[in-house]
């Protein structure tokens, strides 16, 4: 099994001493909004706003908060989410949930720097806001929790470069511009492909909408474009999925290579069928738990997550590996009786890959 590392005890170190020099500090007196109104509270309810609704990735994330909810007790989470990948629909639903007044949101934005203004709008009624999976270009959110997105892609990178022998032309399905998380992993992907293999030739992205029926529509024009393409890179389930059923239509599975990021019930088995080479399951079930405590952390006691961003691990899965326990754990569920509370812990994001190279840690 190769991971992103997640070596967390000295994070929890660090929270557990900043809380206490912030209490030596007087510190209720300056205690955020928050804080201030949960010390007399005995529950609360987190709101948690998915990326798109019905996607296993989202469902698993909110399985793992449910879950550490659940652990921690007195935490009502309430999750909705927009019916495509898109701001004008994401942003009516914060909208609608701020007026309700959750005292915390974790939530995916669904765009980068579209989301901004209506995040702005809830910090500013009084509600903190943690930004998972998804993050904007700010620093107005309490903090992140997310996979590390640009090593993901270095790591599809090195996976579809080996199942292609290290020479061919690759191309990029991707999902849509201004989406942080497969932005990144296109970015990683391309950086390694130009930096560590010189005989692969990258012919660039498309964009499928978060829609598998496109996926598959770009996957087929250009395997008409580009006959002699070798592998394929999906940045995420809906655009793997895609391209894996348009290679099985076109009778071309196994022949041109594809990598998947995500791991939904749909891409394993387009991986135990041959459709595809490679996953890279993220653990949206631990972001999901992380999210809570770092929540519940700051609405007890006011702790602040530090690190601001902080990322949990991805797992390579393999045809040879998939039925490890330690592989299949991480396979996305479509519903909670499925999900095993794993007591995941995050690491610091700028220790996840140090210097800019990959950390897989087997
Ligand atoms: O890949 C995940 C998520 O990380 C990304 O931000 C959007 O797509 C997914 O939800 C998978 O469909």
């Amino acid at each position: 099994m190769t991971e992103l590392s997640r070596t967390p005890a000295r994070l929890h170190r660090r929270t557990i001493l900043r809380a206490s020099v912030l209490a030596g500090a007087g510190f209720t007196l300056f205690a955020p909004l928050g804080f201030r109104a949960l010390a007399r509270q005995e529950s609360y309810t987190i709101a948690f706003i998915q990326g798109v609704i019905g996607d296993n990735f989202y469902i698993t994330m909110d399985c793992g908060a449910r879950a550490k909810a659940a652990e921690i007790g007195n935490i009502t989470i309430n999750t909705q989410g927009p019916e495509r990948f898109d701001q004008t629909l994401q942003t009516p639903i914060l909208n609608a949930v701020v007026q309700n007044k959750p005292n915390a949101i974790m939530i995916a934005p669904n765009d980068r720097r579209g989301m901004i203004a209506p995040i702005q709008a809830a910090i500013d009624a009084g509600i903190p806001v943690l930004c998972v999976d998804t993050t904007v270009e700010s620093d107005i959110q309490l903090g992140n929790v997310s996979t590390d997105n640009v090593e993901g892609g270095r790591l599809a990178a090195r996976g579809l470069a080996e199942a292609i022998g290290k020479k061919g032309k690759v191309f990029v399905v991707n999902v849509k511009p201004g989406i942080s998380t497969t932005d990144q992993r296109e970015e990683g992907f391309a950086e390694a492909i130009k930096k560590e293999f010189p005989d692969i030739q990258y012919l660039g992205q498309e964009y499928c909408d978060d829609d598998a029926n496109i996926a598959a529509q770009i996957t087929s024009a250009r395997l008409q474009s580009d006959p002699d393409l070798a592998g394929i890179f999906g940045t995420n389930l809906f655009a793997a999925q895609g391209a894996a059923a348009a290679l099985r239509q076109q009778g071309l599975q196994g022949k041109v290579k594809l990598v998947g990021f995500d791991a939904g019930p749909t891409q394993v088995q387009d991986l135990r069928s041959g459709a595809t080479d490679l996953l890279i399951a993220q653990h949206p079930g631990d972001i999901g738990e992380v999210a809570v405590q770092l929540l519940d952390d700051y609405l007890k006691n006011g702790t602040k997550p530090n690190p601001k961003n902080q990322v949990t691990g991805a797992t390579i899965v393999t045809r040879d590996n998939i039925d490890d326990p330690d592989v299949k754990r991480y396979l996305y569920v479509s519903e909670c009786s499925a999900y095993e509370l794993t007591n995941a812990t995050a690491v610091p994001a700028e220790e996840a890959t140090p210097s800019g190279e990959a950390t897989p840690v087997a």
